[in-house]
Order: structure tokens, then C-alpha cells, then sequence
């Protein structure tokens, strides 16, 4: 029950239009073909369960009343499996255009190590300036991460760059974004790494070019504003910072 009223609540602030912003054209990209899926969903839910209903009404039993056995008609089953053989290849594609773009970076990316470990993310740039918990960015710029773990894994996740990707030690794995909004988006370690995995957050600072060039030459900017204050209260709300953290280690 309480997963359903979560589902419900949850779907509803959905469809309120509270979703993450949507700092990257990927992230546009992506919402576009969740609302197509959603709506598709809802015609077809609309179309299957309303045929039932009304079928099943009209044609309930009557006494005395025999109804026609069918055995088969060739134009419908045609129909019914063209018409979702048509759309699920153009789900496939367009996920497969959009994936496409979202995995491969840009050759001239400005590239930025990023090292996850329990419980925080270390971002190193090629000046060899080195940050925690705050990964600085100008906008309108290709960024790609490379990105390692030295302990266990752990996934990096930007909701409003609509990216995200497993933080594997022993290996690296890239994620690529260009944000479009100037200001501070929340990152998530989204996958389970131990006591302290939800306390796992981090802030890309996305600068305007005044800003990453002052930034970059070691000079004190202005304190950015956050890109979604809804998701931030949200977050404030949700997340209860731990009083003490035990080591697993
Ligand atoms: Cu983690």
C-alpha cells in the first residue's frame, strides 16, 4: 500500500511537471521521448482497457442468447501487429539516436578525472588543481569525465545533465555533458557503496565564461545560485545528515 501511494505521489509531481530542469540538450532530448513513451502508454492503456470494458458489457451473458464463435480474421491480425511492430522499431531508433549522442563526447571535450571513494568525489583538472565534492565547469563547453573508483562501486549521476554512469574501480568509464544553465546541479552516487552512500552528494558549478576564466586563473568568484531550487528543498528535505558515520572499512 505504501509503495502504491508512493508510486501515486511520485507520478503525480511528475506529471505536475516537476522534473528535474533540464540543463543539457541531451536532457531535452531524453523528456521528449519519456513524454512520447508516457502518453503512448496512456492511449494504448485508455484503448485496451476501455475496449475491455465495453466489450465485456456489451456482450455479457443474456439468457437464451448464443453468441457467435469467431474464428479468426486476417486484416486485424495484420493490423495489430504492424501497427506495434512500426512503433516499438521507432522507440528503438530514436532511443538509439539519443544514446548515441549521449555516450559519444565531442573530440575537443575538456576532459576532468574524477575518482569516487567512500564517501566523496575528488575532481582533478589539467592544471592539476584538484577538488572535492565540487566540480567546476564552464558552460556551453563539451566536458567529459574520467572517471575511476579506488575502493568499491559507485555511480555518478547528474538529474538535471540527464547523465549518468558506474564509477568502477579497476577500470575507467566516461560520462559526457554540456550544461546550458550557469549555477550549482546536484550529482548523486546512485549506486549502493556502503553506511554513508545517500551522504555521497556533490555540486557541479556550472560558470559563465567570466566566471571559469577567473576561476581558472585561481581568483575568487561569486557564490552561484542553485540551477533547481525545487529539487534542493526536496533534497533538504529527504536527506538527514548523518551524526556520526561508521566506517565499513
Ligand atoms: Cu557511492
Amino acid at each position: 500500500m505504501g509503495f502504491i501511494l508512493k508510486f501515486l505521489t511520485n507520478s503525480a509531481y511528475a506529471f505536475n511537471g516537476h522534473l528535474p530542469i533540464q540543463a543539457t540538450e541531451v536532457a531535452k532530448s531524453w523528456d521528449d521521448l519519456w513524454w512520447f513513451l508516457v502518453w503512448l502508454s496512456v492511449f494504448f492503456f485508455i484503448l485496451c482497457v476501455g475496449g475491455m470494458i465495453y466489450f465485456a458489457l456489451k456482450y455479457k451473458g443474456k439468457p437464451g442468447v448464443k453468441p457467435t464463435y469467431i474464428t479468426g480474421n486476417v486484416p486485424i491480425e495484420i493490423v495489430w501487429t504492424a501497427v506495434p511492430f512500426v512503433l516499438l522499431m521507432a522507440i528503438f531508433v530514436w532511443g538509439w539516436v539519443v544514446y548515441v549522442d549521449m555516450t559519444r563526447p565531442p573530440t575537443d571535450a575538456y576532459e576532468i578525472r574524477v575518482v569516487g571513494k567512500q564517501w566523496l568525489w575528488q575532481f582533478q583538472y589539467d592544471d592539476g588543481r584538484t577538488t572535492v565534492n565540487e566540480l567546476y565547469v564552464p558552460v556551453n563547453k563539451p566536458v567529459k569525465l574520467t572517471m575511476t573508483s579506488t575502493d568499491v562501486l559507485h555511480s555518478f549521476f547528474v538529474p538535471n545533465f540527464r547523465v549518468k554512469s558506474d564509477v568502477v574501480p579497476g577500470m575507467f568509464t566516461n560520462v559526457w555533458f554540456e550544461a546550458t544553465v550557469p549555477g550549482k546541479h546536484q550529482v548523486f552516487c546512485t549506486e549502493y557503496c556502503g553506511t554513508s552512500h545517500s551522504l555521497m552528494l556533490a555540486k557541479v558549478i556550472a560558470l559563465n565564461p567570466q566566471d571559469w576564466e577567473a576561476w581558472k586563473a585561481g581568483k575568487k568568484i561569486p557564490d552561484q545560485p542553485n540551477a533547481d531550487p525545487v529539487q534542493d528543498q526536496q533534497i533538504a528535505k529527504d536527506v538527514k545528515p548523518a551524526t556520526s558515520v561508521v566506517s565499513t572499512r
